[in-house]
């Protein structure tokens, strides 16, 4: 009997699902339609985002849970994960591709002043901004980590001026590195336009607030597409409403979809987009759920793996 894997929401892409376990030793199932209570002992492995409270708890042969983002905040609820099965995040490379993307979008946009061009455009005002080289752009990465590391590369390739902030010391080519508490204050004094690509812990929650806020520059943006509740969102409307702060564009709320009544849908300086900065595919998620499934059946490494004592 082939073991099996159940994923989220399998039925909703279930062709490309399809497509990419074919010839792969495994039955895949949906999670919501497998029953779990009947089925519960036959299941091997589980792909999920955001499982219903003790749900994994109750599978009682799991042996591997794959999180179907990099982010495992949505695991981290009491009674989510069964003691001693292994967690492994989502790293592969289109989910950081797409991650780039995104980021080097959203600050070229700023760097360019492509918003208040626009904002023209729709006046008629044929006006020209001034242009600042990407050398005294000053881009600031609160999370140096899979993401946030080739996001950093990336614009160092441009010719951005880049740091970033993490936990422990980096050494990335042509990035300044500043870590924990105490170097914060000196990295948000050096960021025109701050990324926030950290994962959301007790220590990093709402770390996009007043007081940090107030230590960027005079005119500098916000880039949030680590987790909604690192910003509080009182203190950004303030910042952008005062003139400290020149823009922000939001990938992640800390209530999705964003309410209909949330001011941040209206605000002339705020671009929105729904949770989609980068999304995890079918086809390459399926190589990296493959791959650690065959090294984890051939008593090899898997990972990487969540460590749920540093919460990410
Ligand atoms: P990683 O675990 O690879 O990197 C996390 C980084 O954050 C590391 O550099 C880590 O420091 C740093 N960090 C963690 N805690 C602290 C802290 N207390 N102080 C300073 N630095 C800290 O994660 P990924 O790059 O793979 O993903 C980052 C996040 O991006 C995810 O958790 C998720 O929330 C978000 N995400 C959003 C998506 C979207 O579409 N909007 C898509 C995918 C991810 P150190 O290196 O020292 O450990
Ligand atoms: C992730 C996400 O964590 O999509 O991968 O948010």
């Amino acid at each position: 009997m082939p073991e099996v894997l159940l994923i989220k929401d399998y039925l909703e892409q279930q062709a490309e699902w399809a497509a990419a376990f074919q010839g792969f030793d495994i039955e895949v199932r949906d999670w919501k339609a497998h029953g779990m209570r009947e089925a519960a002992a036959e299941i091997d492995y589980a792909l999920v985002w955001h499982p219903e409270p003790g749900a994994l708890a109750r599978l009682p042969n799991l042996k591997l849970i794959f999180s179907l983002g990099a982010g495992i905040d949505h695991l981290t609820g009491d009674g989510r994960v069964p003691p001693g099965v292994p967690v492994i995040r989502m790293v592969e490379e289109t989910l950081t591709a797409g991650m780039t993307e995104y980021v080097l979008y959203q600050v070229l946009r700023f760097h360019r002043a492509m918003p208040e061009y626009e904002h023209n455009q729709r006046r008629r005002l044929w006006r020209e901004l001034p242009q600042i080289p990407a050398r005294r752009r000053r881009v600031g990465i609160l999370g140096l980590g899979v993401l946030g590391g080739a996001a950093a590369t990336a614009l160092v390739s441009l010719g951005f001026d880049v740091a970033g902030w993490s936990r422990t010391e980096k050494r990335l080519a042509g990035v300044t590195s500043c870590a924990g508490n105490r170097q914060l204050p000196a990295f948000l004094a050096r960021t025109d336009i701050l990324v926030c690509l950290l994962p959301l812990t007790p220590e990093t929650a709402c770390i996009i607030n007043a007081a940090n806020l107030a230590q960027l520059p005079q005119g500098a943006f916000v880039i949030n597409a680590g987790r909604g509740g690192h910003c509080v969102e009182a203190d950004l409307l303030a910042a952008l409403d005062s003139g400290h702060l020149a823009g922000a564009a939001l990938d992640v709320f800390p209530s999705e979809p964003l309410p209909q009544h949330s001011p941040l849908w209206r605000h002339p300086r705020v671009s929105i987009t729904p949770h989609a900065a980068s999304k995890t595919l079918p086809a390459s998620s399926a190589r990296h759920v493959i791959d650690n499934i065959t090294r984890f059946r051939a008593g090899r490494a898997v990972g990487p793996l969540a460590d749920f004592a540093r919460g990410y």
